[in-house]
């Protein structure tokens, strides 16, 4: 069975996700996030040094780490190497564009707002607008009907984004937001994230 290690929403979310997509037996670990955006569980760090969600083991054991890349690995699709291409690309602007320079410090307490305040006032403006543009006669990234986990990694950048700034949601972000929070996996999937963000908090 694989095992995800997961902080409810997270960016194992979106691995979270695929999982559930794809029918795939998996066992949760929630764990902690820490300060120094580490996670708090030092024994997370005997699998995953850089003490990181999502960390997720294999059924032979084999030890899975960086959401890219494990998305990546679970892309179900036969796919061109240009699809490919542009799979790896659109995970890259997700991670590098949104994850990293904003929702990451935005959604660490211990962060001065001025670090991340920067890159939502002169960034992310262009960056979104190119994703909706993208988005304006499609309904996944990959123009295929069946999201693949890139669309899963949006969608939780997305959550995030329209949890603390819904005005930031221009109309083709919000419904590739309804569409893929419409997909039969994903109410289940939010579910358990709530469920487990409640128990930890409480
Ligand atoms: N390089 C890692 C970064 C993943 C990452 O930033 N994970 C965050 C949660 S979204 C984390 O584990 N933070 C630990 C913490 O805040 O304690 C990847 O791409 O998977």
């Amino acid at each position: 069975m694989h095992t995800l290690y997961a902080s409810p929403f997270s960016c194992s979310f979106a691995v979270h996700l695929v999982l559930r997509q794809q029918g795939i037996p998996h066992e949760l670990k929630w764990v902690d996030r820490g300060e120094g955006r580490l996670i708090r569980q030092a024994d997370l760090g005997r699998i995953n040094p850089f003490r990181k969600v999502p960390t997720l083991t294999l059924p032979d054991g084999e030890v899975t780490t960086e959401v890219s890349s494990i998305l990546l690995s679970f892309d179900p699709r036969p796919r061109s190497p240009t699809q490919i291409r542009q799979h790896q690309a659109w995970l890259s602007v997700v991670a590098t564009e949104l994850h990293k320079p904003l929702l990451a410090p935005a959604f660490d307490a211990q962060c001065p707002e001025g670090v991340w305040q920067d890159a939502l006032e002169r960034l992310i403006p262009h960056t979104l607008g190119v994703i909706d543009a993208h988005l304006e006669d499609r309904e996944t990234l990959l123009a295929d009907p069946e999201p693949s986990p890139a669309d899963a990694y949006l969608f939780w950048a997305l959550t995030l984004l329209r949890y603390r700034w819904p005005e930031r949601l221009s109309a083709n972000l919000a419904r590739f937001h309804a569409a893929y929070g419409a997909r039969p996996w994903t109410g289940p999937t939010l579910a358990i994230e709530q469920a487990a963000r409640i128990a930890r908090s409480g």
